[in-house]
């Protein structure tokens, strides 16, 4: 893949609803959407899910900026990329900074699948037509408000949903919601808010018949979630936990989940969420996958990695409109009846709205290689 020029740009978004989670709410989104070209003008886009301050993960947009442009470019500049699946080898010398390197990884993933003229999904070897859909609501000011919040998205067809939640915002709330909806798939995200001190409360949860509680504990934890797997019948999902095959490997030895969330900005890119997604099928773990409230370029990927076999449960990726007045691609994502239907044409599927592109970039350098 002769690569003749890398383009970051950092644009800045406003949600259309504040996210908040255990650690804090969120209401702008700076990230960096990567371009690269080829000697025959194709476009491969890629998005930074990194957020402007490290509370999910050490990583900043403004650490992947540093890192993308000293190490992750320069390298790409000296060695020669055959197959996406190349990078992995390419970036191993620059440890973590997973985000960074996803970013510039699915840049590369795109303008590959569009040299071959395929769609990325195919690129990958995933086959669904359609993906399923859930959504995750962010802790609500009152047990009122999360409730027509869950309403109006189990009305528009959402698969499950997923309530955030944290000490003081658990057990009350989800029986609250389960007695409302029996029917509807619920989950719960603690984004790490717990320490095993709590094991009563979080056995309590048992009670409520969730499809999983996702990172109750530490972000760094494999061995205290193993400790609580074992007396809880709920599975449990780790997202912050796992960042390569390898912690994927040892969170399945010591049992302590039974479902991962493959997010492809953690883990370092798709060749990466890919081979995760290939040892948890082998293995009977469930895979979803997750979100990190990206715009249309990464949620894009998502889809495309969703079409894995299996990833078999519903994952975050709603519409575009869920989250943006405007989205930076063209057609949006639109979900309806709680699916999405996976573009047929090249690549991530969907063409750049450049005129949204340029009118949220607020800063953008060009590579020549
Ligand atoms: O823990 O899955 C998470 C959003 C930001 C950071 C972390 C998480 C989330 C979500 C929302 O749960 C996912 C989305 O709608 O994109
Ligand atoms: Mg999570």
């Amino acid at each position: 893949i002769p690569i003749t020029q890398i383009k970051l740009r950092r644009l800045k978004m406003q949600l259309k609803h504040p996210f908040t989670t255990s650690f804090g709410t969120m209401q702008d989104k700076e990230f960096f959407i990567t371009e690269v070209l080829d000697d025959a003008e194709s476009h491969g886009f890629g998005e930074s899910v990194a957020f402007s301050s490290p509370w999910y993960s050490e990583e900043t947009v403004q650490t992947n900026y540093h890192v993308m442009k000293d190490f992750l470019i320069p390298l790409l500049h000296r060695n020669v990329i055959h197959h996406p699946d190349d990078v992995l080898d390419v970036f191993r010398p620059i440890k973590r900074n997973n985000m960074a390197k996803s970013a510039l990884e699915g840049a590369i993933w795109d303008l590959y699948a569009k040299r071959k003229n395929m769609p990325l999904a195919e690129a990958l070897g995933g086959k669904k037509e359609e993906i399923d859909v859930g959504i995750s609501i962010g802790i609500q000011p009152t047990v009122d408000d999360l409730l027509s919040t869950v309403d109006r998205y189990v009305q528009e067809g959402f698969k499950r949903i997923k309530i955030k939640i944290k000490p003081g915002w658990d057990y009350d709330v989800l029986a609250a919601v389960k007695k409302k909806f029996p029917d509807v798939p619920v989950m719960a995200d603690a984004n790490s808010a717990y320490t095993l001190k709590d094991i009563n409360q979080l056995q309590r949860l048992d009670e409520l018949e969730l499809m999983m509680i996702e990172q109750p504990l530490a972000h760094d934890d494999i061995v205290d979630h193993s400790k609580l797997q074992a007396v809880m019948r709920t599975p449990i999902c780790l997202d912050e936990s796992i960042h390569s095959l390898e912690d994927t490997k040892k969170a399945v030895q010591l049992e302590s989940c039974r479902i991962i969330n493959i997010k492809i900005g953690r883990v370092g890119g798709l060749s990466e969420a890919k081979r995760i997604h290939d040892f948890c099928r082998d293995h009977g773990i469930l895979v979803w996958c997750g979100g990190m409230l990206e715009a249309g370029v990464g949620r894009a990927h998502n889809i495309a990695l969703t079409t894995l076999s299996q990833f078999a449960l519903p994952g975050d990726t709603a519409g575009s409109s869920r989250y943006w007045e405007q989205d930076i691609i063209a057609p949006e994502v639109t979900v309806e009846n709680g699916r999405i239907t996976v573009p047929k044409t090249a690549g991530i599927g969907y063409d750049i709205n450049e005129d949204a592109l340029n009118r949220f970039t607020v800063e953008e350098e060009t590579f020549n290689m």
